[in-house]
């Protein structure tokens, strides 16, 4: 069948929505653009263990502790449902790994910021979380289904993460002056880089229009972002905060707050690996992918010694 047949049949299918599964034919920029997204979205969620994962010692009570690690190794199961999806489409693990400790892969720039104080891990669950709900939950209905499947139980989870977050500010809010001082302090370093995470604005994002046209994407960086600040306004004035934006305000005719400029100079800059802890977070994956290396190699000795004794019986 000639090519242009089949991009017409690959159309029509997305358009009728119905899923493209890893033994369909795609057209080569469709799988490309799948393996940079989900690989990208694997190794945010890995790195994004880290600035939470810093707190798990000094989290202020055991049942904080029990919480803060059960919600951390769930990142870690969503990275690895995600590399399995992306491993789907023909690329391995470890090629992944290579993009990413080479630093030609990206992952989420809000995981380049450092968690200071014990609001910080509220601010990431009720903030990352809350953003990356808001952009993972049209993911469900993505075109390709083993993205999509794996999407299902992660918002599930992402859902319980983002009100733990909450909850922790909720409590800070009723609490001390300092608490109080303390979550304020955390929201103000937090707002602007978890608007920065739904991306670029659409006309600054490359990739938008295929995407959407190809239903990975079912909303562009913008909606999403919008949606954000319309649902996370409303929460912070439940916390008792100061949004760090003067020209945020509701705008009765759209029926959205309007919000101000985002600074893309700083998201950019931390793109492109100068944030302010790009070098650690990834100076922390390579040592823990070095020091694994014993780990891989018996893993792969004791499957080929299976192997062998399954073939001698
Ligand atoms: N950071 O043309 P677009 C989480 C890049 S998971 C860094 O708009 P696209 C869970 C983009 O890759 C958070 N780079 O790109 C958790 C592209 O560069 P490339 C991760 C960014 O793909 C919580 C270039 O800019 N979520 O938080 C960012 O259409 C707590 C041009 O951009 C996902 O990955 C950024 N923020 O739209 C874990 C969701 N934004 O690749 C632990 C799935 C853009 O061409 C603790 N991904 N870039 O070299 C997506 O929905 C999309 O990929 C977007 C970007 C919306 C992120």
């Amino acid at each position: 069948m000639d090519t242009q047949l089949l991009e017409t049949q690959f159309q029509d299918k997305i358009d009728q929505d119905i899923r493209i599964e890893p033994k369909d034919w795609m057209p080569e920029d469709y799988r490309k653009t799948l393996i940079r997204q989900i690989s990208q979205h694997a190794h945010s969620e890995i790195i994004g263990m880290l600035p939470e994962g810093n707190w798990i010692t000094r989290a202020p009570s055991l049942r904080r502790k029990a919480v803060l690690m059960a919600k951390v190794q769930d990142e870690a199961g969503h990275g690895l449902y995600l590399y399995s999806a992306a491993e789907t489409l023909g690329i391995s693990r470890d090629q992944m790994m290579e993009q990413l400790l080479s630093g030609k892969a990206k992952y989420s720039s809000i995981f380049n910021y450092p968690t200071l104080s014990w609001a910080d891990i509220g601010a990431v669950g009720w903030l990352v979380d809350g953003a990356a709900i808001m952009n993972q939950v049209p993911l469900c209905r993505t075109s390709y289904g083993p993205y999509a499947r794996a999407m299902v139980r992660v918002c599930k989870e992402e859902s319980f993460h983002q009100r733990q977050g909450y909850e922790i500010l909720l409590m800070l809010s009723k609490g001390t002056d300092a608490q109080r001082h303390m979550l304020q302090e955390a929201f103000n370093r937090w707002w602007w880089p978890a608007l920065m995470m739904f991306g670029p604005s659409d006309d600054n994002s490359p990739n938008t229009e295929k995407s959407m046209k190809w239903r990975i994407k079912r909303f562009t960086n913008d909606e999403l972002r919008q949606k954000f600040v319309d649902v996370t306004v409303e929460q912070a004035k439940i916390l008792g905060l100061t949004i760090p934006d003067p020209d945020l305000k509701w705008n009765e005719e759209r029926g959205h707050y309007d919000f101000g400029e985002i600074n893309w100079d700083e998201f950019w800059n931390v793109v492109k690996g100068n944030g302010p802890c790009n070098k650690e977070r990834l100076e922390t994956r390579q040592k823990a992918w070095d020091e694994g290396a014993w780990v891989r190699e018996a893993a792969v000795n004791f499957a080929e010694k299976r192997k062998a004794k399954t073939i001698a019986a």
